[in-house]
């Protein structure tokens, strides 16, 4: 200090002040919309409400520790993170809150998230990708605990391979040099679920640039910490995590969540210590408080003690922060009220506004309607009845488009049997309005751009009679090395395929010719192996996580289906991972290893492309054109197809196998059979034994799952054999369920059945072990030839007599 000139003295001295008072606005901006944002709720403006009250210090430090490049993966408590970094207005926070569905209006979920859940928009409105290095970044929120700390991982373990991976460097849209710190947000009970811990571990293990702050404000909803974490304390629990003078780990940080320099100090080591070396952190904030409660949903009155509650009002954060910002001599009493005061007006300001702006859209569809109601009734035979209905939609207090939307159904209801001139304008306004709604509650659940697997380029495979037979595990590794070497954003990662190259081989001697960085080896973990994936693919990389074994999907199916699945639906394509997920399954052993648990996927994995290629030339062509695709999928080669013989294409990596389009295997005439995966040779076999007593099968693969047949295949066939079985070796009710669905929904083959369609799948309990477990669980070659002579029976006794 006695060298500086006194200038420079007072130059500090007054960015310090100006950077507490700017803080100090946006803590007390955060909170007044909090407090308004409840009164909302309770108006019936909006439905829930979730804020993030008593959190506010912690997330102004963060703030200002985040740097552009940097991503977040939190939780539904950091507004006052998003508003101080600029990427929240109180507006937007308004919009979400009421559910207003635009985009502008609500940039993180148009409407689609309830409140509290943050996202950027990582992508322009075609898909392509911003520069993610030039914006702050916040990956989309869901609302399950700790199922933002899986891609978290990701998110942090993608600098680590943009720094150390050096085919990487020039994509300095995305990197610069791995510098980018992921910082996630969790509540202190939330820590107490496996995804936390398993994350934790991960990243220790990885040595990754991720700074985890846990908000401890002692409670998960009503129970107490003693009940959540052993020591009653996250970060003296995770005491063993920390890195020593000779061993790697977490540095762990303790700090209260209402000390302002402690916060900053905490926050700006965390994400220098992670940026600088790759050092994880654990900065554990304790001593929060919640002044709401958890949510509109109930008191925290119920669950507190007095004494807590007195605790909290004592030691609210932005109380001692005017304490700390009057006793320092930054601020007067009275400076802080003024500035409370304007901060209170503008957030009722910027509150009126986003209600103007979602009510007026939904007010504007209302006059319409009730003007086109009006002209209708003047029509209409019904017109008391029709005037009776306007008269009550016109008194709806805070109408909704429930409200307008069902009022007109109604009326077309009622007046279904008047003439067409009567009903046309009605009918031609709800039909423009369906587009809109559609485009509002429904679009996005796959990829909207030019990329999607829709538009991918098909190029056949070329084989002729010279191409080599090889094994099926050879066509993979032939397809995987061609990958490595034209694709540097490719990568590949799991258990066992690193060093052996997969237990099937198919990466075997990758490792050694691509390098570390591309082809690894990960810890048993299958949830995070599926988080890195999300979180690297978030930041423009191509990765492909592998899942060992089908079976094992289950430790990450949530994350699927709620992270994933999601993404670019609940961000209305503000967001996209592109991760493609492979694993095997069918036909091997047992009960943990022959799972084809396909209408559990296909159930909870909308939003995903499902691929079960039959062989392994078909499963190269699907990996290339999804690496072609911005859409996330999971594919699933057959386990026991990797020995068996199949022609090397001359064009490998370079052929694709289009999404949604079946291929006819075998043509017939009698019966069709719509299968997949391993089930096409069982098929086959029977169809080539039922060929021997006349019999005619056409048999169909499907290809993929999600999308289904998109061009009519199955339906066609159908229409020329007039029957069909649909089968796999899923449990009943399960994925050929789901195909007999799709046909019978979508493709109105109804009345070209000669029978009534059924299904074959496997027993309803997991295939018991050994050969003979697997004939008597899973349909045989002898249970398909006896359901289509069953079939065939039921139509023609005659012809074929009862067996
Ligand atoms: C997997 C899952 N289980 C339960 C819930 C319901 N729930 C929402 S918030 C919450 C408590 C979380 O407490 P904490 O992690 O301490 O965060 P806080 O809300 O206190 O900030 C619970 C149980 C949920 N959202 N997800």
């Amino acid at each position: 200090m006695a060298g500086k000139s006194q200038d420079k003295v007072q130059q500090e001295a007054s960015i310090q002040k100006n950077q507490v008072l700017e803080d100090f606005r946006w803590a007390v901006t955060s909170r007044h919309a909090s407090l308004m944002g409840r009164k909302e709720v309770f108006m019936g403006k909006a439905k829930f409400g979730i804020f993030g009250d008593g959190k506010e210090l912690a997330q102004v430090a963060m703030a200002r520790a985040f740097q552009k490049g940097d991503f977040r993966a939190g939780y539904y408590r950091d507004q006052t993170f998003m508003m101080a970094l600029g990427e929240l207005t109180v507006q937007e926070y308004f919009a979400q809150l009421y559910a207003h569905t635009n985009v502008e209006a609500d940039p993180a979920s148009a409407g689609r998230l309830m409140n509290g859940h943050f996202a950027t928009r990582f992508l322009n409105e075609d898909g392509s990708w911003k520069s993610l290095t030039s914006q702050y970044n916040a990956a989309a929120d869901v609302s399950p605990t700790a199922a933002q700390m899986p891609k978290l991982l990701g998110l942090a373990f993608a600098s680590k391979l943009f720094r150390n991976n050096k085919g990487l460097k020039d994509l300095s849209d995305f990197s610069v040099n791995g510098n980018e710190v992921a910082w996630g947000t969790i509540g202190n009970a939330s820590t107490s679920e496996g995804m936390f811990f398993e994350t934790m571990n991960a990243a220790g293990v990885l040595q990754v640039p991720m700074v985890v702050a846990v908000w401890d404000d002692g409670f998960g909803i009503s129970v107490p910490q003693e009940f959540h974490t052993t020591k009653g304390s996250i970060s003296e629990a995770l005491i063993g995590l920390q890195r020593t003078d000779t061993e790697t780990g977490f540095e762990i940080l303790r700090v209260k969540g209402w000390d302002y320099e402690g916060l900053i100090q905490a926050f700006e080591s965390a994400g220098q210590l992670a940026r600088e070396s790759h050092v994880p952190v654990l900065l554990h904030v304790e001593e929060m408080t919640q002044p709401q409660g958890h949510s509109t949903s109930g008191s925290h009155e119920r669950y507190k003690s007095k004494e807590r509650l007195q605790w909290e009002n004592e030691w609210d954060c932005i109380l001692k922060f005017k304490e700390y910002i009057i006793s320092s001599g930054f601020a007067t009493a009275d400076h802080l009220d003024e500035i409370e005061g304007e901060v209170k007006v503008e957030v009722k300001r910027q509150k009126d506004a986003a209600w103007l702006a979602f009510s007026g859209e939904i007010k504007v569809e209302l006059e319409e309607v009730l003007s086109l109601i009006r002209s209708t009734a003047e029509r209409s035979s019904r017109k008391i009845l029709l005037l009776q209905l306007a008269d009550d939609l016109k008194k709806t207090i805070n109408p909704i488009r429930k409200d307008v939307v069902s009022t007109v159904r109604k009326i077309l209801f009622l007046i279904r049997g008047e003439g067409e001139a009567i009903k046309k304008d009605l009918k031609d306004w709800y039909s423009q309005l369906q587009e809109k709604n559609f485009d509002r509650y429904n679009s996005h659940l796959y990829s909207q751009t030019a990329a999607a697997v829709s538009h991918c380029q098909v190029i056949p495979a070329q084989v002729n009679e010279n191409s080599p037979l090889v094994d099926g595990r050879e066509i993979l590794q032939a397809f995987f090395d061609y990958t490595l070497e034209h694709n540097p954003q490719f990568f590949a990662f799991g258990e066992d395929v690193g060093k052996i190259g997969d237990v099937n081989q198919a990466f075997a001697g990758l490792q050694s010719k691509y390098g570390e960085w591309r082809v690894m080896d990960t810890s048993i973990r299958e949830c995070t192996i599926l988080g890195q994936g999300i979180g690297a693919a978030l930041r423009g990389l191509r990765p492909m996580a592998e899942i060992q074994y089908l079976d094992y999907l289950l430790y990450g199916i949530q994350l699927l289906s709620d992270d994933l699945a999601t993404l670019t639906y609940r961000t209305k394509g503000g967001q996209k991972a592109p991760l493609i997920v492979r694993t095997r399954g069918h036909r091997l052993e047992g009960v943990w290893h022959s799972g084809s648990p396909m209408g559990m996927i296909l159930s909870s994995l909308r939003g995903m492309i499902v691929c079960v290629p039959r062989n392994m030339t078909q499963a190269a062509g699907m990996y290339a054109t999804l690496l072609q695709s911005d859409e996330p999928a999971l594919v699933i080669e057959c386990l026991n197809g990797y020995r068996l013989k199949e022609q090397m294409p001359q064009n490998i990596g370079e052929y694709t196998v289009p999404m949604g389009i079946p291929e006819v295997l075998r043509e017939g005439s009698d019966l069709t059979v719509v299968t997949y995966g391993s089930m096409c040779r069982i098929v086959m076999d029977a169809a080539a034994e039922l060929a021997e007593i006349g019999l005619s099968l056409e048999v169909i693969d499907v290809q993929t799952l999600l999308p289904f047949d998109t061009q009519g295949i199955i339906g066609q066939s159908i229409q020329k054999s007039n029957r069909v079985l649909f089968a796999d070796e899923d449990v009943p009710g399960g994925g050929s369920a789901y195909m007999m669905q799709q046909i019978l929904d979508n493709q109105n083959v109804y009345s070209y059945l000669d029978a009534a369609p059924q299904t074959l799948a496997a027993q309803a309990h997991r295939p018991a072990y050994s050969t003979d477990g697997d004939y008597f669980s899973k349909p045989s070659v002898e249970d398909v030839v006896e359901k289509v002579y069953q079939i065939m029976h039921e139509s023609n006794p005659k012809k074929f007599p009862a067996l």
